[in-house]
Parts: structure tokens; C-alpha cells; sequence
């Protein structure tokens, strides 16, 4: 059967955009290449302490950390050599669903957003209005694990730093710290899963299809007809039509739709010569006249991110959340089970904070900080006590300078080809400013020890020397970027370029960093988009 309207992908540009249209009385087919996550869905992956209580590790907020210990890790996208989640709900579904409204910076024209994108506020409202966020997720209000929190604050205080509700004031973000936000609700994961997804699956008019995966849009030069499938069972050849004046819209994801793009012959010309080179994937790529050139996989960031340990007498580092799969702390646990509440009903991060710095080219970045208990790996020559460890994760985020570019390989893996981070120096020199001023009053919080790096590496050394891959922060944008004929590949109503019915809503059109952990910004995005693109004539 024909849709007006096929999304790939359910990430959070695909669940808003497809819930948005199906709202609109638009035949919706929702096409995802993964599985279930959350209960709700479908997904019955849980651990053993949680039987027979309809949850999965894509509910419990505190079962995160396990997302980067488990065996058995299925969620993760095979085919992308960063991190990056392959399930419904995305990224979304096994973040670590720290949730930001986005400062107007997020969406200005001086960041690269055209001109009339300016106006956030709407979108973003709507956003809150379905999916409110929380800074104290556990059901009883109390807030548990806190001694991370009181330590940084103590740092930060002496720092000249205010604590605010963050998401109260979200353009305060120059020296401003609190209570770190999510997306849960009622003590579980919620995100776009639990709400746009919901509202969506609910409507005759929607169908949402999963292991799916999408290999490109089928095309006659500028008109989609269509997208190419693996399963046969949708279509002659797998493919999918669109009704006569329908559309496409990729949302598979930074890295996903950028693949999709140069296997249907839209693209960089070395990039669709490597898709031509693969045996499976050539026989559908259109004739080389009809390639469209444009600089798809270019302009990417990702926020460039350094570990700081840390241990203080006060903190509990939770066993580094080692046991929280197989052997949890059995009070948390039933306290968990019971009413939701507890440590279990958060993820891992306690505080987060924010600082401007004008760089020495005269522009302004902005640093962020992310504070939880437990460490990814610690490198000392201290002798030190695992059970008092912490770390702050620096980031360095709007306003970078840096760009990488994105591409595949023969085996049409998507992968960095150039790494986004630290490309300009003065992106580096600003954030080892921010690290020496972060730790400037260490001595000032009693019993506070810097232990990585040590004190036989500086600072600037611990960045020097940093593992490239390690400055990753999952947070890609921009690998088709919003913008102007002939340096973007998407105009401003996310239709690509040269075609007439092809459009991309998720993280890879915005062409700058924005403020925060980038998912709830993503959401405000695609409630604009999708709204941009009702408004377009010629739709169905
Ligand atoms: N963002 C936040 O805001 N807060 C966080 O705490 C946070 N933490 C993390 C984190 O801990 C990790 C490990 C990762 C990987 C990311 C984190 N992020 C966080 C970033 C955030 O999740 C992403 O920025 C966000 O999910 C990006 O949203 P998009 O809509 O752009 O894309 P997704 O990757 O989420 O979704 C794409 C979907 O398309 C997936 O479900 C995928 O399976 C599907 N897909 C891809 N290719 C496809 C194809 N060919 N056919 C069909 N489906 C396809
Ligand atoms: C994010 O936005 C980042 O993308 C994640 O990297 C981060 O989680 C979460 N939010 C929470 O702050 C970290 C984990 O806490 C680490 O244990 C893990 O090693 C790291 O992700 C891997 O990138």
C-alpha cells in the first residue's frame, strides 16, 4: 500500500515527526530497522531481580550505567563504529536521558539556523507540554545519591557559580549549576517513547513497522517514489511506495540518514563511487546523471569531552554500578520495585553546570559539566579508594570551532572519516582553560583529591595526550546541515536539496553544537520542522 508520508527511523526526530503528521490525518508509515525497548513496546529484556514486573533495562533509569557492561548488547547500531542506539525510540532509549530546553542560542541565526527558525519558543512549548522534564525523578521527591552533588557544588560555589532549576532558566548557562534533568516519568524512562509514540500508535492512520531496515529512497531524478527495504514481504523488491504527492522523511540518525543518502545517489561523488564499488548496494543506486552532489557527512561536531576522577571521603561510588544488573543493593532494589523510588529511579549524572569563555579568535564557547558517582577508568599513580571515586565530564559545546566529516566504508559501515574534535586549537585552548579553572580552589573542599590525570601530569598534557576516540561524546550533528543552496544539504523547510519530496528531521541537520545533551533540542526541532514541512505546498 502507498503512504503520503513514510519516516525512517525512530529515534526522537522520527517518533515527533510522525506522531505530528499522523496527527495531521496523514497516512503515516513509521519504518525502524531495530526492535522493542520499554515494556510498553514490546521489549522484554530485563534482569533477573525485576521478574514478573513488566520492566526492561530500557525502563529502569538506574540500570544506564549497565548499557556499557552487558554481554549482550543488541541495542548498539552493528553498523556504526560509534555509539548509537538501533531500537525503538533511538538514542532515546538508551541514553542517559539528561533532558535540556533549549537557551535561544540553541536555535539562533548566528549559529548557522536560518532566519526563520529564530522563534523556538512554540515548538519547544509543545515539547514541555508532552513531555515535561524532572530534577527529582524519584517518586517520593526525595532525591538519593546526592553526595557527588554536594561535593561539586562546594567547588563550583568558590568559583562564583549559582545554582539554579536549570530547565527553569535555560538561558542562564554562564556559571550556572543544578540538579541534573530528565526525561523519566514516574520513575521510569519516558522520552518520546512513552509519549509522542503513544499518541502516534493510537491513530488508524498510522502503521509502524520494526526490523525494517531502510537501504535508500527509490528516485526518478528529483521525485522519491518511494524507499528500497530488506523485507520482501512489504513490496515487490522490498520497496515501498508513496502515494502521488507523497513524501519521505529520513530520521535515522547522524549517522544513518547521511548512509541512506549515498546509497540513493545524493551526495559527495566519493562516497556514492564507494557505494557503487559494493556489489549489493550498486544495483540501486540511479543512473550517475542523475546523482545529486552535495556535501553530505561534512560540517559535523560532536561536543569534545575530557574525564576528570576525582575522590572525596563522602562519596558513595555505588560499586562503580558494577552490580546493578546481576547483584543490585537489595534495599534500593525492592525500594525500587515497590513505588518507583529511590536510586533506581535515577540514572548516574547528579549535577551539571555550565560557564562561557570568549576564546582568543573573540568568540564565545561555552563549557559544560556532568558530575556522577563512579568512573569509566581511572589512571593513577595514587593509591586511592575505588569506593570514593567520581568523575566530571568536561565538554566544551556552543560555539566550537572544530568540524569532521562523516562517511562510509566499502563494507557500508558509517563512520568518522575525519574526527570532529579539536580540529581548531583554539577549541582545545578553551577547554583546557575551563579544566585549570574548574579545579583552580580544589584545596578549598577539604579532603578533595584530584586523581586523573595525577600530579605528574598537567593539565594540558592530560588533553595533549587524551585517546581521540575517548573525546567522543555522542552528541553528532550536522552531517546534513540546515542552510543555503550550495553549502547545506537541506533547505529551510528540511527538504534536501534537488529533490522535490525528500526531507531529514533528526540531530543531522542542525549545524551547530547546542548548549546541552542534545535529545530534548532535537525534540523542539522536530516539532518545528514538521510544522515547516505540513505548511509546504505540494504535500499530500
Ligand atoms: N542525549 C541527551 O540529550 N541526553 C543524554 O543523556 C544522552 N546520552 C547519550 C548516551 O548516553 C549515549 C550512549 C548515546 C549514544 C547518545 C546519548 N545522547 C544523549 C544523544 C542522543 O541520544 C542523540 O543525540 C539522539 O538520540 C539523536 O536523535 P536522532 O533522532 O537524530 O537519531 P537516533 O540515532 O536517536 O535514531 C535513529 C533511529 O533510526 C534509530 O532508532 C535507528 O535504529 C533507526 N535507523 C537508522 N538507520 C535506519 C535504516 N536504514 N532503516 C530503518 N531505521 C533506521
Ligand atoms: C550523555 O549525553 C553522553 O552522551 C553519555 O556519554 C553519558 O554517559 C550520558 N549522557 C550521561 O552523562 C556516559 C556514561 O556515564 C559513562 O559510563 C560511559 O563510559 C560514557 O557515557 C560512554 O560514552
Amino acid at each position: 500500500t502507498p503512504y503520503d508520508y513514510i519516516v525512517v527511523g525512530s529515534g526522537p526526530g522520527g517518533l515527533v515527526t510522525a506522531d505530528r503528521l499522523s496527527e495531521a490525518g496523514k497516512k503515516v508509515l513509521l519504518l525502524e530497522r531495530g526492535g522493542p525497548s520499554t515494556w510498553e513496546t514490546g521489549g522484554r529484556y530485563g534482569p533477573e531481580w525485576t521478574n514478573g514486573k513488566n520492566l526492561t533495562k530500557f525502563d529502569v533509569p538506574g540500570l544506564f550505567e549497565s548499557m556499557f557492561s552487558d554481554g549482550n548488547p543488541f541495542w548498539w547500531c552493528k553498523d556504526v563504529n560509534v555509539f548509537a542506539g538501533c531500537l525503538m525510540g533511538g538514542g532515546t532509549s538508551i541514553n542517559g536521558a539528561l533532558y535540556w530546553i533549549s537557551p535561544y542560542s540553541d536555535f539562533a541565526p548566528t549559529t548557522g539556523w536560518p532566519v526563520s527558525w529564530g522563534n523556538h519558543a512554540p515548538y519547544t512549548a509543545k515539547m514541555k507540554a508532552r513531555l515535561p522534564s524532572t530534577d527529582a525523578p524519584s517518586t517520593d521527591g526525595k532525591r538519593y545519591l546526592m553526595q557527588s552533588f554536594d561535593v561539586a557544588a562546594a567547588l563550583l560555589k568558590g568559583q562564583g557559580y549559582t545554582q539554579r532549576t536549570i530547565n527553569d532558566e535555560p538561558d542562564s548557562k554562564d556559571h550556572s549549576y543544578g540538579y541534573s534533568a530528565y526525561n523519566f516519568q514516574g520513575g521510569m524512562r519516558a522520552g518520546p517513547v512513552a509519549t509522542y509514540f503513544r499518541t502516534a500508535k493510537a491513530r488508524k492512520n498510522f502503521t509502524y513497522k520494526q526490523y525494517v531496515y531502510v537501504q535508500n529512497v527509490v528516485r526518478n531524478g528529483p521525485a522519491i517514489t518511494g524507499v528500497k527495504t530488506n523485507d520482501t514481504s512489504l513490496g515487490p523488491n522490498g520497496i515501498i511506495p508513496l502515494t502521488a504527492k507523497g513524501r519521505v522523511v529520513l530520521s535515522a540518525g547522524a549517522f544513518g540518514s547521511p548512509r541512506i543518502l549515498f546509497r540513493s545517489g545524493i551526495g559527495p561523488t566519493d562516497m556514492i563511487n564507494v557505494v557503487k564499488n559494493n556489489a549489493e548496494a550498486a544495483p540501486n543506486l540511479p543512473p550517475q546523471a542523475q546523482w545529486i552532489n552535495l556535501p553530505v557527512g561534512y560540517n559535523v561536531s560532536d561536543n569534545p569531552s575530557i574525564n576528570l576522577v576525582f575522590t572525596h571521603p563522602s562519596i558513595d561510588a555505588y560499586d562503580n554500578w558494577a552490580p546493578i544488573w546481576t547483584n543490585p543493593r537489595s534495599a534500593d532494589a525492592s525500594q525500587y520495585l515497590k513505588n518507583r523510588s529511590g536510586v533506581f529511579a535515577q540514572g548516574s549524572p547528579r549535577l551539571n553546570f555550565w560557564r562561557a569563555y570568549s576564546g582568543s579568535d573573540g568568540k564565545t564557547r561555552w563549557m559544560q559539566g556532568t558530575v556522577r558517582p563512579g568512573a569509566a577508568s581511572v589512571t593513577t599513580s595514587y593509591p586511592y579508594n575505588a569506593s570514593q571515586i567520581f568523575t566530571i565530564t568536561v565538554y566544551l559545546s556552543t560555539g566550537i570551532t572544530s568540524r569532521g566529516r562523516i562517511g562510509i566504508d566499502a563494507a557500508m559501515t558509517a563512520r568518522p572519516l575525519i574526527g570532529p574534535w579539536f580540529t581548531d586549537p583554539i577549541d582545545k585552548a578553551v577547554l583546557i582553560q575551563g579544566i585549570n579553572d574548574l579545579i583552580s580552589n580544589i584545596k578549598s573542599v577539604s579532603g578533595l583529591t584530584l586523581i586523573t590525570p595525577d600530579n605528574k601530569t598537567t593539565i594540558t598534557n592530560y588533553v595533549n595526550n587524551y585517546d581521540p576516540g575517548s573525546l567522543n561524546s555522542n552528541h553528532w550533528v550536522g552531517s546534513n546541515t540546515i542552510g543555503v543552496a550550495g553549502k547545506a544539504v537541506v533547505d529551510e523547510n528540511a527538504k534536501v536539496f534537488n529533490t522535490n519530496n525528500l526531507f531529514v528531521v533528526d540531530a543531522s541537520i542542525i549545524p551547530q553544537m547546542p548548549m546541552s545533551n542534545p535529545h530534548g533540542m532535537i525534540m523542539s526541532m522536530a516539532e518545528q520542522a514538521v510544522t515547516k514541512i505540513l505548511a509546504l505546498s505540494g504535500g499530500p
